[in-house]
């Protein structure tokens, strides 16, 4: 039987990726934890505060509730990284390097990791961007998070940790806020129609990113997971992609919903995040390993988010 440990839980991925974990494996087999305390989370038990980066607590729970799996979530993201790239660098690195070191003592037999679009840099080719391709990261988030492919792959080869990986682009989810990301305008923005106030925007109106609606991000999360080893032709992380859009794209597609809904462009320092990174991918190697495919594109998020949003606003 699987029992399975979130770490970094109490996030925007990890609040939905718990539910999707909990209806496959059950809620008594997944144990959520996060920094936080169990008050300022919206997750239920089993729960667990744990910081990530301090291996006798991780040691202590793998031992006592027999981990078999652990999906490891807690990160600073790009925008919050670039405030504090120390910090940031910090706790991506140290709890990467404290899971994969457990993971290998404890023989836990399967790790998932997410990476991020934000591994590639301005040299990389913008759009249909392959598997393996020039990197080169700009921020502190990306250069960590491609050091942490790295460090998968080296212990997959060196010690046969099973650990997975995605490089997850934007994801948009509605049931929580994001937390400090340069794609964050994307959710930040169903909020405010629903709410019925002019939407800031902090990126350009032609900036194309590649992005994910959180329900695909959850499906490609557990597909991998549950996909056989020897499928796996890439142990760094994969490419995965549902669909990119523009500023003012996302705008039409919320405001046929909203006509009076209004938007105004106030770019900051996130819009050469932006400009970093590329504005599609191409995921055919995730397609032929593992099967991946994606469901929703924008049109069919944005009825989803709304429907399902007004519903928990009102
Ligand atoms: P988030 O910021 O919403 O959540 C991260 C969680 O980690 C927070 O609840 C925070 O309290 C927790 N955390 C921070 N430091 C911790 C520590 N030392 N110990 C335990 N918990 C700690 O981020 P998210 O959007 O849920 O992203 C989850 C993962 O997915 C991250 O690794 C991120 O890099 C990756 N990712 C996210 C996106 C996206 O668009 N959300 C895209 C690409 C990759
Ligand atoms: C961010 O904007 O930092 C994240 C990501 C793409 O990794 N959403």
């Amino acid at each position: 039987m699987n029992k399975i440990l979130v770490v970094g839980a109490g996030g925007q991925l990890g609040i939905e990726l718990v539910e999707g974990l909990r209806q496959l494996h059950g809620a008594e087999n997944t144990i959520a934890s996060d920094l936080k305390p169990f008050e300022e989370t919206q997750l239920p038990e089993p729960y667990i505060t744990l910081d990530a980066t301090d291996a006798t607590a991780v040691k202590g729970i793998i031992e006592e509730h027999n981990v078999t799996q652990i999906y490891h979530l807690a990160a600073i993201l790009s925008a919050k990284g670039e405030k504090n790239p120390l910090l940031a660098w910090d706790i991506n690195m140290r709890s990467l390097l404290t899971i994969l070191e457990v993971g290998k003592m404890e023989k836990v037999e399967k790790i998932f990791w997410p990476s991020s679009i934000a591994v590639f840099g301005p040299d990389t080719p913008k759009t249909k961007t392959p598997q393996t391709t020039t990197m080169n990261p700009n921020t502190v988030y990306g250069i960590s998070k491609l050091a942490g492919e790295q460090w998968c792959e080296y212990y997959f080869r060196k010690f046969g940790v099973d650990i997975r990986s995605l490089r997850y682009p934007g994801l948009i989810g509605y049931k929580t806020l994001p937390g400090g990301g340069t794609t964050d305008y994307a959710v930040d923005i169903y909020h405010k129609a629903i709410k019925g106030e002019v939407f800031n925007c902090f990126l350009d109106k032609d900036t194309r990113l590649p992005m994910m609606y959180m329900k695909d991000a959850v499906k490609a999360t557990i597909d991998l997971m549950q996909a056989p080893s020897d499928r796996l032709t890439v142990r760094s992380s994969y490419n995965v992609a549902g669909m990119s859009f523009t500023p003012q794209e996302i705008f039409q597609s919320v405001r046929s919903h909203f006509p009076d809904f209004q938007i105004v462009y106030d770019p900051d320092y996130r819009q050469n995040i932006a400009e970093s990174w590329p504005e599609s991918i191409d995921d055919s190697t995730a397609r032929s390993d593992w099967g991946w495919e994606h469901n929703y594109d924008l049109n069919s998020m944005t009825e989803d988010i709304l429907s399902h949003l007004s519903q928990l606003l009102s």
